[in-house]
């Protein structure tokens, strides 16, 4: 990010904010009104398991991680598949990491109420994790809301949720690139070469990140890259059934 006034971060409003209809209360907590922040992106999203598991990547192991994946992509919140989404947001401006992180609170929603009365995450719920002999073996945080916790954080979600086209060129945060050939996925792999079945992440062209281009280029031709193939891949193939 070139300035502090471009500072990006990603807001996610989760599927226990929508199932009790907290979105309009969220949004208007996080309007310019009161955040001096931007919008630049927002969409509605239904959260497949690699962007799941890419958005969740630190967690991956720890005894909580399959019921946060099922909880981000809905699946604890509703029952009718359709209705599991997700609002993945981008607030542009000053400070915008560090205000959004306050308005949200302590990621523990007791911890929130017990320490910060008012902001978002006091008003989420603690749910009891049990194993199949039905012994608490650990608990679920339903928070609400997802804010990027640092800078770093921001660019790798910002990057993993929007694609450079889905902000308006003025308020991109990063570098874009355009694609130079058809970029396929099947299966969790990558190919240069169209297979029946496989998707099209980018076409000879198309704006991407620039770090995705070369993490493309990286695993195309068989190199070790830093931003795995299924974060590149996962916006490209946002709501696609
Ligand atoms: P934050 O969302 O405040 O940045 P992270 O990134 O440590 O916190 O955790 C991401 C999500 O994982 C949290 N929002 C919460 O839903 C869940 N989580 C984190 N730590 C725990 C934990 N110890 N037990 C259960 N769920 C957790």
């Amino acid at each position: 990010m070139e300035t502090k006034e471009l500072e990006q971060t990603l807001v996610l409003l989760k599927p226990d904010a929508l199932q009790n209809s907290l979105t309009g209360y969220l949004l208007s907590q996080l309007s310019e009104f009161h955040t001096g922040l931007h919008l630049s992106a927002a969409k509605i999203v239904s959260v497949s398991k690699l962007l799941a598991e890419e958005h969740y990547a630190e967690h991956k192991g720890k005894g909580f991680y399959d019921s946060l994946l099922d909880y981000i992509m809905g699946a604890l919140h509703w029952s009718e598949p359709w209705r599991r989404r997700v609002v993945a947001i981008v607030y542009q401006g000053q400070d915008a990491i560090k205000k959004i992180r306050d308005i949200a609170g302590p990621t523990n929603p007791h911890v929130a109420r017990d320490t910060k009365p008012g902001c978002i995450r006091a008003l989420g719920s603690i749910i009891p994790l049990k194993d199949a002999s039905g012994k608490v073996v650990g608990d679920r945080m339903d928070n609400l809301i997802h804010a990027s916790a640092n800078p770093a954080d921001a660019e790798r979600e910002v990057k993993l949720w929007f694609a450079p086209t889905d902000v308006p060129p003025l308020m991109l945060a990063w570098a874009t690139a355009p694609s130079d050939a058809f970029y396929w996925f099947k299966d969790g792999a990558l190919s240069t070469e169209q297979a029946p079945g496989a998707r099209c992440i980018a076409a000879p062209g198309d704006v991407l990140w620039r770090s995705d281009l070369e993490a493309l280029q990286k695993i195309a031709s068989g190199a070790e890259s830093a931003t795995p193939l299924g974060a590149v891949a996962a916006k490209y193939l946002l709501n696609i059934a």
